[in-house]
């Protein structure tokens, strides 16, 4: 942090009995770091270049945490664990901008609970899946005209498909030549990119509140019994479908292997994960889902693996601006196992329509 530590913890109504904040998790967006004993709490540094607003991104965890709060506490649960809560600067603010520009914000810790950066059960998928579908049914009448666009077009894969192809055309890292292959894979499959939006158009998917940023590392469970605790990471909360969670929990969830592993032998889909996901997601959510979003959820987790694999790719072709990476080609490596998935999703996609029939329509 290039602020001292001292000057960023007193502006927040913590109860600190330690002043060394740890770095901790593995995101790939904000800087997160652990700090306390007795009591302990999360400080983030909010990545503004991908945050361009954070004062509206604090804007939306606020709304959207007193929200889920109301509803945990009317359901007899324990608002403290069940959904992020925001500690206050002394000031009263949400977050604290310091003179540098740099935004801070502070969380309670969630403890005893444990978070995964790669599977090792299916169980873990349909807790996750129930702790997804859970987050989705309270957010269900909450306002979403007052959310604000905090990234926009977040999950347009037109619009990611767009980026994708400018950043092969500005080929700003001089790296175009060397991932020409990639390329190829990624173009092969633009018709792709217009099959969730279109059922948006024509409204066979409805517009709901969403997380969008399913990722397995973003939901809590509980060690112990294994039963979720927790949605985290609330910054993209924002309206979108029902198919972006689905879909990108499965991309991170459903990988047999992790998201940058080199050995790609490795990596392939899990159709005993996804079918542990389905399960879970259907008991939450089965009533509420129309008929063409049942259709599209198979493919919606090749689309979100896809759009990842692209966004990836960009990012390796653009200078590695937006992704934190930590070792040479960490961009190309993600987008390899992307790639890989959804080559596989390819090969699969009648089983995994056969898994859902199973559990629903
Ligand atoms: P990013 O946007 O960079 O992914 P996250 O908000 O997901 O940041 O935080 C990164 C990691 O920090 C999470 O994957 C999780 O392990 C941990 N974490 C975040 N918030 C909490 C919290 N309130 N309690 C406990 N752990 C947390
Ligand atoms: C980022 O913030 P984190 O690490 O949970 C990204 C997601 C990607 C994911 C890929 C705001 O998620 O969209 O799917 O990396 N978040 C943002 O691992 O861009
Ligand atoms: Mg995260």
């Amino acid at each position: 942090m290039e602020l001292t530590v001292n000057e960023i913890l007193h502006h927040f109504a913590a109860q600190l009995d330690d002043d060394q904040p740890v770095p901790y998790g593995n995101g790939h967006i904000n800087s997160t770091f652990v700090v306390g004993k007795k009591t302990r709490y999360i400080l983030q540094k909010i990545n503004t270049n991908v945050f361009r607003d954070p004062d509206a991104v604090m804007r939306n965890i606020v709304a959207v945490t007193a929200h889920l709060s109301e509803k945990i506490k009317a359901a007899g649960g324990d608002p403290t664990r069940a959904t992020l809560t925001p500690i206050y600067t002394k000031e009263g603010e949400s977050y604290w901008k310091a003179p540098n520009g740099d935004c801070y914000r502070m969380y309670l810790f969630i403890e005893d609970t444990i978070c995964y950066d790669q599977v090792d059960n299916a169980e873990q998928l349909y807790y996750a899946a129930r702790e997804f579908g859970k987050f989705q049914n309270m957010l269900d009448d909450f306002p979403a005209d007052t959310l604000a666009e905090v990234i926009p077009n977040f999950h347009n894969t037109k619009d990611r498909f767009r980026q994708f192809r400018e950043a092969v055309e500005n080929n700003l890292a001089g790296r175009r030549d060397e991932v020409a292959e990639e390329i190829a894979f990624a173009m092969a499959r633009e018709k792709d990119t217009a099959v969730v939006l279109d059922a948006i158009a024509d409204g066979s998917v409805p517009l709901r509140v969403t997380h969008n940023d399913t990722k397995l590392n973003n939901v809590m469970l509980d060690p112990k019994t294994g039963e979720g605790v927790c949605v985290i990471d609330l910054d993209t909360v924002m309206p979108g479908s029902l198919l972006y969670d689905f879909g990108d929990a499965l991309r991170f969830g459903g990988n047999s292997g992790a998201e940058d592993e080199t050995d790609l032998s490795k990596i392939y889909f899990r159709l005993d994960y996804f079918e542990a996901f389905v399960r879970g997601f259907v008991q939450e959510l089965g009533s509420k889902m129309t008929k063409r979003e049942i259709e599209l959820l198979p493919f919606s987790v090749k689309l979100m693996t896809y759009e990842c694999g692209i966004r990836f790719l960009a990012d390796y072709l653009n200078g590695d601006t937006y992704f934190r990476i930590h070792r040479e080609k960490h961009n190309l490596d993600r987008c390899h196992t992307q790639f890989k998935l959804v080559a596989d999703m390819e090969e699969k996609m009648a089983e995994m329509q056969a898994i859902v029939k199973k559990y629903i329509g």
